[in-house]
């Protein structure tokens, strides 16, 4: 009872002060506000043909697009960037200097990153005016969930530059054939989310392909909403390679389960609907879409609250597009 009583206390304080801040209604809540999105994923998930193609298809719907490469390890840019962390250091120095493997080396460019801030925070600021900003990071998973340079390095940014991000994590599709894998995707999508602490739209990437991984034991939407994981053990159970690890691997369902945070959208980046329905999503979820009105704070939660595309139909859809039209079993 107290605790309901807290929370509601706590909710009119945050409704009074929106109210103030917005200058009794008529607000200007969003404004001078830098949006953009932190582009991460395991290495091969397509994050740098992401930057590239989102920054095509944002420039096309107005936006003025500067893609910041964080990658050490991105050697051919598809993309013309307005920061390359190559000018502040380089994996291919870093690693024969330290005597480091290319995982250590990314860690160690990670942390050099974060010593060196006022670098970064320098190239941004001529930025930070009316573009859009897309960061192009690395695909060593460990640094968004155990390491904590990297969220250091965009916590400072969000605070020194206003900046609102987002974290679109990208996850190859090809992750769904198998369950294991699909079980660990989910797991490394949780744990982002939890470290990084930032809005977070996970994606399943390179959807057009999923079709030639040969049938999924389940439809698309069950991997999208990430429905009742025990489905999965039926089929973790018939690969022996599993057995080993099925205790372990129910468990980490119904963590996973508990959580109730993870689901997916999908994406093939070459398919200006398929990056409408993602934008849209991004777009709400760190502001962007507030930041032209000059709006009430009831008028920003009327928007707030209304439909997003993310819904069964679109992923039937997607379905229909990309897989087999054979029968797949529930
Ligand atoms: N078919 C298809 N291929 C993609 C898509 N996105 C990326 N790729 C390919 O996946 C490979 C790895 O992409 P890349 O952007 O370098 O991945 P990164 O290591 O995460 O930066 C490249 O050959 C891309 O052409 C997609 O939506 N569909
Ligand atoms: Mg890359």
């Amino acid at each position: 009872m107290l605790c309901y009583f807290d929370c509601a206390l706590k909710l009119l304080c945050f409704f009074v002060y929106c109210l103030i801040v917005s200058d009794w209604g008529q607000s200007s809540l969003f404004r001078n506000m830098v949006f953009g999105q932190v582009v991460i994923g395991p290495p091969g998930s397509g994050k740098t043909t992401y930057c590239n193609g989102m920054s095509q298809f944002l420039s096309l719907m107005g936006r003025k697009v500067a893609i910041v490469n964080l990658d050490p390890a991105n050697d051919a840019l598809p993309y013309e960037c307005a920061v390359n962390i190559e000018e502040l250091i380089k994996l291919e120095d870093v690693m024969p200097e330290h005597s480091l493997g290319p995982n250590g080396g990314l860690v160690y460019c990670m942390e050099y990153l974060e010593k060196n801030i006022d670098w970064l925070e320098s190239k941004l600021k001529p930025l930070l005016k009316d573009h859009y900003i897309l960061f192009d990071f690395p695909g060593q998973v460990e640094l968004f969930f155990i390491h904590d340079s990297t969220k250091n390095v965009l916590t400072k940014l969000i605070k020194s530059l206003n900046l609102r991000l987002t974290a679109v994590q990208l996850i190859d599709s090809h992750l769904c054939c198998d369950p294991g894998n699909y079980v660990s995707a989910l797991l490394l999508s949780l744990s982002t989310m939890l470290h990084m602490e930032l809005p977070h739209v996970n994606v399943l990437s390179k959807i057009d392909l999923i079709g030639s991984y040969g049938k999924l034991a389940f439809n698309l939407d069950f991997y999208t909403d990430v429905q009742d994981l025990s489905y999965l053990e039926h089929h973790l159970s018939q690969d022996p390679r599993s057995a080993k690890y099925r205790k372990l691997t129910k468990e980490l369902c119904s963590v996973i389960e508990d959580y109730s945070l993870v689901n997916f959208t999908t994406l093939d980046i070459q398919d200006k609907e398929s990056v409408g329905d993602l934008v849209k999503l991004i777009d709400k979820s760190n502001g962007y879409i507030f930041s032209g009105i000059d709006a009430s704070v009831v008028e920003y939660s009327k928007i707030a609250i209304g439909q997003t595309d993310w819904d069964y139909n679109r992923v039937a859809a997607v379905q229909e597009m990309y897989m087999e039209d054979e029968e797949t079993q529930d």
